[in-house]
């Protein structure tokens, strides 16, 4: 029997595989639509392929949301940590989580922190855990952390295939997670200790950052010296040892933006050059947004096509997304009309909706109508675009779609 905390875009999926594997699931959640729409066997998340796995999840019986904890061999916390203050990390989703499971554990079993974390987490839910049920001290438990991995979009195929890092506080906690994975996971399962798992999570996004932030600051350099930024990573990316990444308007979601943070807070003095990029990378909209105010200078009633709010490109996931903000802000400032077009949603987020100088309409319409086009996401449908309609506009193309 597992028990699962938080139903997101981790828990969920998680739960669900594990129940189609043929083990007894309950998963719980706060959130009482959460637990409703699941026992309905229902998402409340939008991730492609995941609905008719949870269907045939909770009609097997195997997988049951409920907003208490459940009594279980494995408990899996799989709730978010964000950061607070001066981006330092807020742990207390974990705690509360790890505080709420402790009348419920029993000598034996194996605790798993899924959630991205920093170093010295899964030792912090191990003192939590006694702390709450002292009667367990001295008795076997097992922690270990194994971060979850997975390409938001893409978690159906990656969840079971990705190879997986799992480090326990001990080595019997190790053993005892990895024979629990390979029930139902189908990548390698490398060991390792809980604190190396921790950083290496951390790590893998911090790489991913750090790549994309050199790419946007050669898009800054390309501006200012006259050269086209996308055929020069092009022939940069000819060289059989070189791989730039795409730049863009920013760096969105939830993880890639904020786990740098986590190794910051860890070692300030140190983690100079993941800090740096996460500054590099959190100031790119407003480098748009600087072209966005020039262009508008040049026209004299500026009406902005703005082509894609979402985070990346063919999701519907507004959450911390660049591209929404620099529309957010060019909104409040009235640099104009805004065209929004994104073709992921059905309607504007309450923050644009109220605001009586911007639409959500169709490509065409948009390009029919705006002296300024403004790219921010490279959704496939504005590959598609005929060069032949922006031949009068200025283009503000911060993704390289029509480079
Ligand atoms: N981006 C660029 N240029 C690029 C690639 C990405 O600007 O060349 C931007 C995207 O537009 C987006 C942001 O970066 O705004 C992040 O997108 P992403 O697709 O790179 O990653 P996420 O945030 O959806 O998922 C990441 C993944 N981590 C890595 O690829 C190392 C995923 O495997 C993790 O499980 C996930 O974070 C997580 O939950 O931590």
């Amino acid at each position: 029997m597992v028990c699962v905390i938080g139903l997101g875009y981790i828990g969920l999926p998680t739960a669900t595989l594990i129940a189609n594997h043929g083990i007894k699931v309950y998963g719980m959640d706060k959130v009482p639509h959460v637990v409703e729409t699941i026992n309905r066997g229902e998402i409340h998340i939008v991730e492609p392929g995941l609905a008719k796995l949870v269907k045939q999840a909770v009609s097997s019986g195997n997988l049951t949301a409920d907003q208490e904890p459940h009594e279980a061999d494995v408990f899996i916390l799989a709730v978010p940590t964000p950061f607070k203050g001066e981006k330092q990390p807020d742990l207390s989703y974990v705690e509360a989580a790890t505080r709420e499971i402790a009348p419920y554990v029993e000598e034996g079993n194996l605790i798993v922190l899924e959630s991205t974390s920093p170093v010295g987490t899964t030792e912090r839910v191990r003192d939590w855990l006694y702390d709450e049920n002292p009667a367990l001290k001295g008795k076997h438990v097992y922690f270990s952390h194994c971060p979850e991995r997975v390409l938001p979009g893409k978690i159906v195929e990656e969840l079971p295939g990705n190879d997986r890092i799992i480090g326990g506080v001990d080595e019997e906690s190790t053993q005892k997670t990895i024979a629990f994975y390979k029930q139902f996971v189908t990548g390698a399962l490398l060991a390792t200790d809980a604190r190396t798992a921790e950083l290496c999570k951390l790590t893998e996004n911090s790489f991913r950052d750090v790549n994309i932030a050199f790419a946007n600051e050669l898009s800054v350099i390309c501006d200012k010296l006259g050269i086209d930024v996308w055929e020069l990573i092009r022939l940069a990316n000819r060289h059989p040892r070189v791989n730039i990444l795409q730049p863009g308007p920013g760096v969105g979601g939830h993880c890639i933006a904020v786990d740098p943070w986590f190794i910051v807070d860890s070692a300030p003095r140190e983690a100079c050059l993941i800090r740096t990029a996460r500054q590099v990378n959190d100031n790119k909209p407003a480098v748009v947004m600087g072209k966005v105010y020039e262009a508008a200078k040049r026209v004299e009633k500026p009406v902005i096509a703005c082509m894609g709010i979402s985070f990346k490109p063919d999701i519907d996931d507004l959450r911390e997304s660049p591209s929404l903000k620099i529309v957010e802000e060019l909104a409040q400032r009235g640099v104009g009309d805004l065209l929004v077009v994104e073709p992921n949603i059905t309607a504007l987020p309450k923050s644009l909706a109220a605001h009586p100088h911007v639409i959500l309409c169709g490509a065409e319409d948009a390009l029919a109508r705006a002296n300024i086009v403004l790219l921010l996401v490279d959704h496939t449908p504005f590959k598609h675009i005929d060069r032949a309609l922006l031949a009068d506009k200025i283009l503000i193309d911060t993704r390289g779609v029509f480079a």
